[in-house]
C-alpha cells in the first residue's frame, strides 16, 4: 500500500537569498506559512513591475513518524520558477521550471527529525522560461506538497514526474469499440492491470510492463454531452498501486471544416484562463480551480487554452471529467533565449509525461508569440523542430501547435513547424480595426487552403468602472469590450474552419508590468474580474452565444447607470429567441432575434428597466443626467478629441488626422512631416518600434489606420492631436 502524506502545514519561510547554513541558522527568524505559498500575491499584483524576483527558502522538520516506510519520495507540485531541494544539509536534486511536479527520494536516516530545507527562487535567468511575458512570474512552492510512502517494489515516481501509468486508448468509431494499452513503469515484480472488470497479468521487465484491452459498446468522451471517464488500475504483488482515468475519444483536424470530435464537427469555442487569483497569486486551493471551472460551464465554453504554462493537475482534472477540452503549453514565451532550449524541452517532457493520460488534452503548444521579441533564426527555428520531434516521440497520438504574434508573416518556415497553426489577433484593441481579423483570416485560408488554422487569442481590455455611449478602442469601456466581442463571435461563426477560439481571457490576471486603464499591475482583457466577484457584459454575450442549457438574459450597462442622452441604448444579451422590454413596469417592446437585443429608449429621469425572455429576467435603474459622469471616464483627454471632432471642424478638401497613414505618406508634402513624426516617436518607443519597422505585414496594416487612431493609441495629448491637424489642414488634397 502507498502512504499519502500531506506536507502542506508546518513551513518556515526566509524571504532571503541564503546560504544553506545561514538558512538554517535563521530558522526561528522565519514567517511561519502553509502550502500553496507564493511570495509575489500582493507585490506581484499592484503595479509597478517591482515585485521580489530572488531566492527564498522554505524549511520543514520530518518527522520520523511522517518518514515512515520502506522508500519514501517528497513532491513538489511545483517550485516557482527554480529550487534545490536539501535534506539534513545533503543537497538532493535540482529543478528548473515553476509549474511542474517533480519528486526524488529522501534517504533512510534514522532520525527523528529531519531538516528539510528548499531554496527557491524566481530570479531572472537566460536559461529557465518563462523570462518575459505579460504575466506574473509568481515565485514560492505554488501547488501541494507530499510524502509518497512505497513498498521496495514499486511504481516509477522520479523520471519527469511520472504517474507511473501510461493508458493510451485507440478508438474503432464504426465498431464502437477501443483497444486500450496500459504500460507501467517500476522497479520489478509482476503487475495485475484491470480495465473495465477485467484483468491482466505482466511480468516486469527491464522495469516495464504493458498489458492490451479491448473495450466492446464503449462508452465515448465525448465532450460537455458525455465526458464519461474509464479508470485502469495496476497492483504490484508488493502492494503498491496506481491508477489513472482516460477517456475513449477522437479527435480530428480538417482544413477546411475544422475541429472534429468523435466523428462528427465540434467546433472548439472557447477562453484562456490563467491559474492566479487576486490576493492570492497563483497559490490556489481545490476550491479555487472548481470555481473557476463552475464559471467556465456557465460560460458554455467547451474548450479552454491553459495559458501559458503548465497549470495544476486538479484543473485538468475538473476539464476531463467537464468535457472541456483542452490546449495545453509550456513557457516558451515572446523571447528566445539561446541558452534556454535544454529548459524548453525539459518543461516539454514533464508536461507530457505528467499530464499525458488527461483525455481533455488536444494538442501540445509549443510556444507561444516567439517571434514577438525575437528573430526568426535557425536556433529558434531548431528549437521548435526539437520539441515538435520530442512531442512526437512522447505523445504520438496528438497534435502539436503554437500561437504565433499577429506580425508573423504568414509565409514565414516557423509556420511549418507544428502540425496545426494557430494566431494571436488584437485587431480593433493594440491596431487596426476590426474587420482585419476576418481579413486576415480570409486571406490566410485562400493562400493556405490546406492548412489547419485557429485563433488562439484575441481580446480587449475593461476596466467595468468604465462607460460610454459611443464606446471605442483604446477607451477601456466594458462597452467597447462588448461592442469587439460582439464582432469576433460574428466574425468566428462565418468561418467554421477555425478549429479553436480562445478568449484572452477569462479572467482579468496579473501583470505586474502593467499599468493601465486605471488598474495597477493587471491585464483586464477577462470576461471576468481577477477576484471573480463581476462578469463583465462581454461575459453574457459569449453565454447568450454557448450556454444551451441554462435560459437567460441579461441587461446590459447596469453600471452605466447615469447616462447624459435624451434617448439611450438599452441593450439586452440573450440566449432565447425573443425578449420583452418593460421601462418603469410597462411593456415597451418585443424582439425576435439572436444573442444581441438592441432597443431605444427615451430618458426622462429615473427609470427602470426590466428585461424578459423564457420565464427569466433582469432589472437595473438608470437616470439621466445633465453633465457626463466623469468617473465613467478613463481617457478624459481622447474623448474630448473625439467631441471635438464631432464638431466638424476640419476642412475634407484639405489634409486632416481623419486621413490614413498611407494616404498621408504618398503626399509629397504631407509624407516627410508624417515619417519625422514617425521617426521620433519610434526612437522613443525602442524594440516594439523596431519590430514594427522592419514589418511589411504590420506596416500595410498601419498604412490603413487613420492618424488620430494612431495618436490616441499612443497616448498622444489633444494640444499635440490638434497642432498636427492643423499642419495637415494646411495642406490642400
Ligand atoms: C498576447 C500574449 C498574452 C498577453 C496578451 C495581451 O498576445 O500572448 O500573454 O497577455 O497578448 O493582453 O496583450
Amino acid at each position: 500500500m502507498r502512504k499519502i502524506t500531506p506536507l502542506n502545514n508546518g513551513w518556515v519561510f526566509l524571504k532571503a537569498d541564503l546560504s544553506p547554513e545561514q538558512a538554517e541558522a535563521y530558522r526561528e527568524q522565519g514567517e511561519r506559512v502553509s502550502l500553496p505559498h507564493t511570495w509575489n500575491a500582493l507585490d506581484g499584483q499592484d503595479g509597478g513591475n517591482n515585485y521580489h524576483r530572488g531566492g527564498c527558502w522554505y524549511l520543514r522538520t520530518l518527522t520520523a513518524e511522517e518518514l515512515s516506510g520502506e522508500r519514501v519520495f517528497l513532491e513538489f507540485g511545483a517550485a516557482a520558477m527554480s529550487a534545490e531541494v536539501r535534506y539534513n544539509g545533503e543537497l538532493l536534486c535540482r529543478h528548473d521550471g515553476g509549474y511542474s511536479a517533480f519528486r526524488v527520494e529522501l534517504p533512510k536516516t534514522g532520525k527523528t527529525e529531519n531538516l528539510l530545507a528548499v531554496a527557491v527562487s524566481n530570479e531572472d535567468n537566460d536559461r529557465v522560461y518563462p523570462q518575459k511575458a505579460d504575466f506574473t512570474f509568481y515565485g514560492g512552492l505554488p501547488r501541494e506538497a507530499r510524502l509518497i510512502a512505497v513498498p521496495e517494489t514499486h511504481f516509477e515516481l522520479v523520471k519527469d514526474g511520472t504517474p507511473g501509468i501510461k493508458v493510451t486508448p485507440v478508438v474503432d468509431l464504426e465498431n464502437r469499440s477501443a483497444r486500450v494499452k496500459v504500460e507501467t513503469w517500476q522497479t520489478g515484480g509482476t503487475v495485475t492491470f484491470s480495465l473495465n472488470g477485467e484483468e491482466k497479468r505482466a511480468a516486469s521487465e527491464n522495469g516495464y510492463a504493458a498489458a492490451d484491452f479491448t473495450i466492446e459498446n464503449v462508452r465515448l468522451w465525448d465532450g460537455v454531452n458525455d465526458p464519461f471517464l474509464y479508470t485502469a488500475k495496476a497492483t504490484l504483488n508488493s502492494g503498491d498501486e496506481i491508477s489513472a482515468r482516460f477517456g475513449c475519444r477522437v479527435f480530428g483536424f480538417d482544413p477546411g471544416k475544422g475541429f472534429f470530435l468523435n466523428g462528427r464537427p465540434y467546433p472548439l469555442r472557447g477562453v484562456s484562463r490563467h491559474g492566479d487569483l487576486k490576493g492570492k497569486g497563483n497559490a490556489l486551493s481545490y476550491e479555487d480551480h472548481e470555481r473557476d471551472m463552475a464559471i467556465l460551464r456557465e460560460l458554455g465554453a467547451n474548450t479552454v487554452r491553459l495559458a501559458h504554462y503548465q497549470h495544476a493537475q486538479e484543473f485538468y482534472d475538473l476539464c476531463d471529467e467537464n468535457g472541456i477540452v483542452v490546449w495545453a503549453e509550456i513557457p516558451y514565451i515572446t523571447m528566445h533565449m539561446a541558452n534556454g532550449r535544454e529548459n524548453t524541452l525539459s518543461q516539454m517532457r514533464e508536461l507530457i509525461t505528467q499530464c499525458y493520460n488527461h483525455p481533455s488534452i488536444a494538442v501540445w503548444g509549443l510556444s507561444n508569440e516567439i517571434t514577438a521579441a525575437s528573430a526568426v533564426t535557425e536556433d529558434l527555428l531548431e528549437n521548435h523542430r526539437a520539441l515538435r520531434d520530442l512531442c512526437r516521440r512522447l505523445d504520438p497520438t496528438r497534435k502539436t501547435t503554437m500561437a504565433n504574434v499577429f506580425m508573423l508573416e504568414t509565409d514565414s518556415p516557423i509556420l511549418d513547424v507544428p502540425d496545426v497553426s494557430s494566431y494571436n489577433l488584437y485587431f480593433g484593441w493594440y491596431l487596426g480595426e476590426l474587420s482585419q481579423n476576418d481579413e486576415f483570416f480570409d486571406d490566410f485560408h485562400k493562400k493556405y487552403p490546406g492548412r489547419v488554422v485557429g485563433f488562439s487569442e484575441y481580446g480587449a481590455d475593461a476596466n467595468p468602472a468604465f462607460h460610454s455611449s459611443r464606446p471605442e478602442k483604446g477607451d477601456y469601456t466594458e462597452e467597447y469590450q462588448a461592442l469587439y466581442h460582439e464582432h469576433m463571435l460574428d466574425m468566428i461563426d462565418a468561418r467554421p474552419y477555425l478549429w479553436a477560439t480562445h478568449v484572452w481571457n477569462l479572467f482579468d490576471f496579473a501583470a505586474d508590468g502593467r499599468d493601465e486603464g486605471g488598474k495597477h499591475g493587471e491585464n483586464q482583457k477577462g470576461l471576468v474580474t481577477i477576484d471573480r466577484s463581476l462578469r463583465k457584459d462581454a461575459f453574457y454575450l459569449y453565454k447568450a452565444a454557448w450556454n444551451k442549457t441554462e435560459p437567460f438574459v441579461h441587461l446590459c450597462g447596469k453600471r452605466y447607470e447615469n447616462r447624459c442622452e435624451e434617448e439611450t441604448e438599452i441593450k439586452i444579451y440573450s440566449n432565447q429567441p425573443e425578449v420583452t422590454l418593460y421601462v418603469d413596469g410597462t411593456p415597451v417592446g418585443t424582439q425576435a432575434g439572436r444573442r444581441v437585443f438592441r432597443f431605444r429608449v427615451p430618458l426622462l429621469g429615473e427609470h427602470l428597466i426590466r428585461a424578459e425572455a423564457g420565464g427569466v429576467s433582469d432589472s437595473m435603474c438608470i437616470r439621466r443626467v445633465q453633465e457626463p459622469d466623469g468617473s465613467y471616464i478613463f481617457n478624459k483627454a481622447a474623448a474630448t478629441v473625439t467631441n471635438w471632432f464631432d464638431a466638424d471642424e476640419f476642412d475634407p478638401a484639405f489634409f486632416s488626422v481623419q486621413d490614413t497613414l498611407g494616404e498621408l505618406r504618398q503626399h509629397p508634402q504631407a509624407g516627410p512631416i508624417i515619417e519625422t513624426m514617425m521617426a521620433k516617436g519610434a526612437a522613443e518607443r525602442g524594440d516594439v518600434a523596431d519590430v514594427v519597422k522592419d514589418n511589411p505585414a504590420l506596416q500595410r496594416m498601419m498604412g490603413r489606420m487613420t492618424m488620430l487612431s494612431l495618436l490616441k493609441q499612443s497616448g498622444a495629448d489633444e494640444e499635440s492631436i490638434k497642432q498636427l491637424n492643423r499642419v495637415l489642414q494646411g495642406i490642400k488634397k
